[in-house]
C-alpha cells in the first residue's frame, strides 16, 4: 500500500542512465536501471555461491567456502572449481555493490537531497574492494582475496594478521579500531541522550503525572551540565558520520599496506620510535 506521503514524492527523472524506461515502483521500491541490475547481480551471485556450495564437500552451513585461487594463477583466470567461482562471484558481488550505490543516488536525486547515504555505503564497498580486488592487485595475484564462507574467512584474517607479527601493532589498525570504538560511544551517548528526553519520567514537582517529551534545549543542557560542551543536534550526526566512515577507511588503509607497502612484522615497524635520538639505548633497538 502507497502510504499517504508517499505519492507527493513519487516524482520522475532524476535518473542517470535509462531514462523514463526504468523509471517506475514495485510496490514500495523504486526500480531504476540499477534496481534491475543489483537484482540480476545479485541473484546470480548467490546462484553461483549455492552451485560452489553443492560442487563442494560439505553442506555444513559453517565449513562452505568458495576460495579465491591458488596463487599460482597470479592474476589470471582461473578455472571454475580453482578460484574461477570466486572471481565471478566477486564481479557478481563489486556489480551488486555497486548497483545499489547507484540506485541510492537516483533517489537522492530525486528527492533533492544531499549524497551523505550513497557516499555512507559506498565507504563500506570501497572496504570490500580495497580486500578482494586492489590489494590483490598491487601483490600480483588473486590468491590473496578472502574465502567466501563463515568459518574459512575467519582463519584467513588469523593468517594474515600473524604473517604480520602482530596486526594490533599496524598503526592504521590502530587507528580504525580507535574510530569504531569512538563511534559506538558517540552512537550510544546519542540514542541514550534522544531517548532519555523521549522518556522523562515523572517530573521533580512530584505527582503521578508522566512529564512531556523534552525539548532539544534539554539534551544540550544535560552535556552542558556534564562536561561543559554540547556539539549540538546536528553536530552529533555529523560527528557520527565521520567517525563511521574514518573507522571503514581506515580499515581498508590498514590491510592495503599490509604487504604492498609493508611485509615484515608490524611489531617491528615501531623500531623508528625505539631509534628517536632521545630514547635510543642499545638494549632498546632490536637488531636485525
Ligand atoms: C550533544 C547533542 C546531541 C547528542 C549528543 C551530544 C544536543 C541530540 C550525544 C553530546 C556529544 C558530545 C559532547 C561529543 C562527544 C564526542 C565524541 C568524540 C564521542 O551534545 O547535542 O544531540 O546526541
Amino acid at each position: 500500500a502507497l502510504l499517504s506521503f508517499e505519492r507527493k514524492y513519487r516524482v520522475r527523472g532524476g535518473t542517470l542512465i535509462g531514462g523514463d524506461l526504468f523509471d517506475f515502483w514495485v510496490g514500495p521500491f523504486y526500480v531504476g536501471f540499477f534496481g534491475i541490475t543489483t537484482v540480476f547481480f545479485s541473484i546470480l551471485g548467490t546462484g553461483l555461491i549455492l552451485y560452489g556450495a553443492a560442487l563442494g564437500p560439505t553442506w555444513n552451513i559453517w565449513q562452505i567456502s568458495i576460495d579465491p585461487p591458488p596463487l599460482e594463477y597470479g592474476l589470471a583466470l582461473a578455472p571454475m572449481m580453482e578460484g574461477g567461482l570466486w572471481q565471478i562471484i566477486t564481479i557478481c558481488a563489486i556489480g551488486a555493490f555497486g548497483s545499489w550505490t547507484l540506485r541510492e543516488v537516483e533517489i537522492c536525486r530525486k528527492l533533492g537531497i544531499g549524497y551523505h547515504v550513497p557516499i555512507a555505503f559506498a565507504t563500506a564497498v570501497f572496504a570490500y574492494v580495497t580486500l578482494v580486488v586492489f590489494r590483490p592487485l598491487l601483490m600480483g595475484a588473486w590468491g590473496h582475496g578472502f574465502p567466501y564462507g563463515i568459518f574459512t574467512h575467519l582463519d584467513w584474517v588469523y593468517a594474515v594478521g600473524y604473517q604480520y607479527g602482530n596486526f594490533h601493532y599496524n598503526p592504521a589498525h590502530m587507528i580504525a579500531i580507535t574510530f569504531f570504538f569512538t563511534t559506538t560511544l558517540a552512537l550510544a551517548l546519542h540514542g541514550g541522550l534522544i531517548l532519555s528526553a523521549v522518556n522523562p519520567g515523572r517530573s521533580l514537582e512530584g505527582g503521578n503525572k508522566q512529564a512531556e517529551v523534552k525539548a532539544p534545549e534539554y539534551e544540550d543542557t544535560f552535556f552542558r551540565d556534564i562536561i561543559g560542551y554540547s556539539v549540538g543536534t546536528l553536530g552529533i550526526h555529523r560527528l557520527g558520520l565521520f567517525l563511521a566512515l574514518n573507522a571503514g577507511f581506515w580499515s581498508a588503509v590498514c590491510i592495503v599496506i599490509s604487504g604492498p607497502l609493508w611485509d615484515d612484522s608490524w611489531v617491528v615497524w615501531w623500531d623508528w620510535w625505539l631509534e628517536l635520538p632521545f630514547f635510543a639505548q642499545e638494549d632498546l633497538v632490536r637488531e636485525i
